[in-house]
């Protein structure tokens, strides 16, 4: 954005009236302090017996869209250890990835569980 308002007067750094105490509660936007990054969750799927190896490497590659050889690869891993992660999403995304996986399983009556945990 070329010639951005910057100097006194501008609503830039340098304007007096950005900090005006009468003026506070104009501003749509943060002046100052850090930037705040959403907090981000794992969703870890659990291994079980009878959930097929076939239907969880598809749900890897439908609902946290891994294509076929690391969806594969993450399966085996939950398989030979319990446990593994599937994908890293904000909070809201993680619980609705967390609700398919549940809602696929349970059609099919599957035991597949999975969590979604802060990483
Ligand atoms: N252990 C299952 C089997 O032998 C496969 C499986 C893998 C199940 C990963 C769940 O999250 C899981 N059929």
């Amino acid at each position: 954005m070329p010639n951005a308002p910057s100097g006194p007067g501008g609503g830039g750094p340098l304007d007096p009236a950005r900090d005006d105490p009468r003026r506070e509660g104009e501003l749509a936007t943060r002046v100052r302090g850090k930037v705040q990054r959403p907090a981000r969750f794992k969703v870890l799927l659990y291994n079980d017996d009878y959930t097929p190896m076939e239907f969880v490497v598809i749900l890897l590659e439908k609902i946290f869209a891994k294509g076929p050889s690391e969806a594969t690869a993450i399966m085996l891993a939950i398989h030979n250890s319990g446990l593994g992660v599937a994908g890293v999403y904000t909070l809201d995304i993680a619980e609705t990835k967390v609700v398919a996986v549940h809602k696929a399983a349970e059609q099919r009556g599957y035991p597949l569980r999975a969590g979604a945990e802060k990483e």
